[in-house]
């Protein structure tokens, strides 16, 4: 007879102290015996205890009763915003010491490898829904130092909806499902949305980010993160500066277009989960800098707009970013629902050398991450569940409540106490004990919101005015879309109204989208507060210039653009195409890092014209042009003519010069581009110039062609063919 372990092995080769943590917690069931939860042996676990053959189920089965039982406690509640999502571990190197600003341990040694988990989510769709909403995508961080836990749980845009903590519960059932009929499904394009924002001024900013394409990524390894708030560093000397924190990708920030967003959506509804995934498990591991922007305290009131205020960014023009660390997510997560579904980010969880400030959104957020694990982890011991542990020991006289798994010894679980010692014991600041930093306040109790926040259309501005031309045209459609879907005229109307105070130009276009004309009275927002000496608060929007009109940072085309590591390219073939132009395309995408699949039309091995058998990762059946980032056809004559009365294989080309892809071909293959829709936008002859604005190569120039190929992939994509829409599909 077999022996049970009860100890495991990971397969996994990373190893910190946040993966030994979790290591006693694992089990493996290879080469080992089934047992019920309580230990025992199971003979057989295909048939219930009956009373005869055809007899009734006994309910003395306790091993049918325990696997029911413990199935129909499976589900948890989801998280009530940003339930869907994707984890992965990884660490935190530090560049160089930041010791005149923080005291903060894990920010000032650069020998220290900080343990983290990342957590990586869309905010309105349900646990079970597709990736590609356009969304805020949620960026948060688990830093496990040896401080105790600091969690970074941030966005990828890095302002707000919304600037009081009293908004949130309505922004978010105004985003959410109708609440009549539970329509629509991770999507903001529905009238209750727009009411609530066309009603919020303050909004105006976050939404010209909503509708650009960075809520659309293409890769969650390819977005930049933010902090959102102002938050405080505090050195030794207990000096305070404000901190404005960034990730930055270091593969670029890239995004699809909103019309193969919608098809991935169908075709891989998992398509950033399986995107972070296979890169980790492949070893392309995913990488980010830290960046902070630091603010003395005595340039607190510098900005044309209030430090404390979430719909503001500090223009990286202002106060550049430095880059002070690097992180490396490279290991993908045993248990999805033991690590990513059970994490518990807070936005409270600090260490020393970081505090908090009185933003009125991170105010409330301090409230609301402890109270909602309570409920979706069932109880205050969430921060037992192996996940969450710090890396340090936890000494408290917190005791008892569900599923307590620490076992305190000892007679005192209060303090002060005598009988024993006086354990444990609280720490002196200078040697690590938490002091929260000692702001002055000295105001009078008022529910009101201050005139420094009341600007809401200068940063609206200057993102549209920092974009470029594609980028300028995608927020206007995004524009016509959403409010499209809208059935109520009143509020696309309301909503033309804020965009005339953004620019009338958006404002315009996206009217005669709708077939609307811009409200010529800018109707006033509804009061909202009447304070109790009777007079209404004045929300009234005011104007603001800011100091200056475009930051570079702020648009996607300016972002790194230098290698295909990764990416996804499709190379189509059939029976007779020919090995060599096949394969020496592969082996130079390969060794530039692309990842490369042959798609046939169907599945199983391809005879090429050489009599060599090729293997065929994808059928037309299984795979869609919106899941690559470039396609290419080899030579090889009877390869190119099944191809073409492919009529998936036109379509796949059709598409992915819709969604401004690079394309190549072999000069054998020009005939299949010349039976797509986009056959006259071909150059006659194409240079590096052409590669790089148009993104066609073609021709049998063997290295060129794959080293220009290459160079078209890193462009991500081609905006220019957009307008005019050659492709119908
Ligand atoms: Fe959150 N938010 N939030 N949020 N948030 C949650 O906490 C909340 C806000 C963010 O992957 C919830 O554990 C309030 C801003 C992320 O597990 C909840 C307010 C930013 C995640 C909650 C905000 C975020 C959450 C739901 C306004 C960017 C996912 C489940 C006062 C800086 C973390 C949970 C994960 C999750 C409340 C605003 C980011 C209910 C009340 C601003 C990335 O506690």
């Amino acid at each position: 007879m077999k022996k049970n372990k009860t100890e495991d092995h990971t397969t996994k080769p990373v190893d910190n102290k946040k993966v030994q943590s979790l290591q006693p917690h694992t089990a493996d069931a290879t080469d080992q015996q089934m047992t019920t939860d309580h230990g025992l042996l199971i003979n057989d676990d295909q048939n219930s205890l009956k009373a005869g053959e055809r007899g009734a189920t006994l309910l003395e089965d306790f091993i049918l009763r325990e696997k029911l039982t413990h199935f129909d406690h499976e589900r948890i509640p989801e998280r009530v915003v940003h339930a869907r999502g994707s984890g992965a571990h990884g660490v935190f190197k530090l560049y160089k010491p930041l010791n005149k600003v923080t005291k903060a341990g894990f920010l000032n040694d650069t020998e220290v490898e900080t343990p983290v988990f990342v957590r990586f989510s869309t905010v309105a769709g349900s646990k079970g829904s597709t990736d590609l909403a356009r969304d805020v995508r949620g960026f948060a961080v688990k830093f496990y130092t040896e401080q105790g836990n600091f969690d970074l749980v941030g966005n990828n845009m890095p302002v707000f909806f919304i600037q009081d903590a009293m908004k949130f519960p309505d922004l978010v059932h105004a985003v959410k499902p109708e609440p009549d009929n539970e329509i629509p499904q991770a999507a903001s394009a529905h009238d209750t949305f727009w009411d609530f924002i066309s009603l919020m001024p303050e909004s105006t900013h976050m939404i010209m980010w909503l509708m650009s394409d960075r809520a659309i990524p293409r890769s969650y390894r390819m977005m930049e993160g933010f902090g959102v708030h102002t938050f405080r560093f505090i050195n030794e000397k207990g000096v305070a500066s404000f901190v404005k924190f960034h990730w930055k990708p270091l593969l670029g920030v890239h995004s699809v277009a909103w019309d193969e967003a919608q098809n991935i959506s169908g075709k891989d509804p998992d398509f950033h989960r399986r995107d972070l995934w296979e890169a980790i498990e492949s070893g392309a591991f995913p990488e980010w800098e830290l960046g902070v922007q630091i603010v003395p305290e005595e340039d607190e009131f510098k900005f044309g707009f209030d430090l404390l205020d979430p719909t503001k960014i500090i223009p990286e023009e202002l106060v550049p970013v430095e880059r002070i660390g690097k992180m490396t997510l490279n290991r993908n997560p045993d248990n999805f629902f033991a690590e990513t579904e059970q994490v518990a980010f807070h936005v409270g969880n600090i260490v020393p050398g970081i505090d908090f400030t009185n933003d009125p959104l991170l105010q409330g957020r301090l409230f609301s991450y402890t109270d909602t694990q309570l409920i979706r982890l069932g109880g205050p011991n969430f921060h037992e569940i192996p996940i969450n542990r710090p890396i340090v020991p936890i000494y408290n006289n917190q005791r008892d409540g569900f599923m307590r798994q620490q076992i305190n010894k000892g007679k005192t679980s209060y303090g002060p106490n005598a009988l024993g010692n006086n354990d444990p014991q609280q720490v002196r600041e200078a040697d690590g004990g938490f002091t929260s930093y000692q702001e002055r306040v000295d105001a009078k109790k008022i529910r009101n919101r201050s005139k420094s926040f009341f600007d809401h259309f200068s940063q609206a501005r200057l993102f549209f005015n920092s974009q470029s031309e594609p980028e300028k045209n995608h927020i206007i459609d995004a524009f016509s879309f959403e409010l499209g879907k809208v059935k109520t005229i009143a509020i696309r109307e309301r909503m033309l109204g804020i965009l005339s105070l953004v620019d009338p130009a958006i404002a315009a276009e996206v009217a005669f989208q709708l077939g609307l004309k811009v409200p010529k009275k800018i109707e006033q927002p509804i009061n909202r507060s009447i304070p109790a000496d009777g007079v209404v608060a004045d929300y009234q929007p005011i104007e603001v210039e800011s100091p200056i009109a475009r930051s570079e940072a702020l648009s996607m085309e300016n972002t790194v653009k230098d290698g295909i590591v990764s990416r996804k390219i499709a190379i189509l073939a059939a029976d007779g195409v020919d090995a060599k132009s096949l394969n020496s395309m592969k082996e130079a995408l390969e060794d530039a890092g692309g990842v490369v699949h042959i798609i046939a039309p169907k599945l199983g091995v391809l005879l090429a014209s050489d009599n060599s058998q090729i293997p065929v990762d994808e059928s037309f059946l299984t795979a869609a042009s919106v899941l690559y980032d470039a396609v290419y056809v080899p030579g090889g004559t009877n390869s190119v003519a099944t191809l073409e009365a492919e009529a998936n294989a036109v379509h796949f080309l059709n598409e992915a010069f819709k969604h401004c892809k690079a394309i190549a071909a072999d000069e054998q293959a020009l005939q299949i581009l010349e039976a797509t829709y986009f056959s006259q936008k071909i150059p006659d002859e194409f240079s590096e110039e052409t590669v790089l604005s148009e993104g066609i190569v073609y021709g049998n120039k063997g290295f060129r062609l794959a080293a220009l190929f290459i160079k078209a992939i890193a462009q991500h994509r081609f905006w220019n063919r957009e307008k005019p829409r050659l492709v119908p599909a």
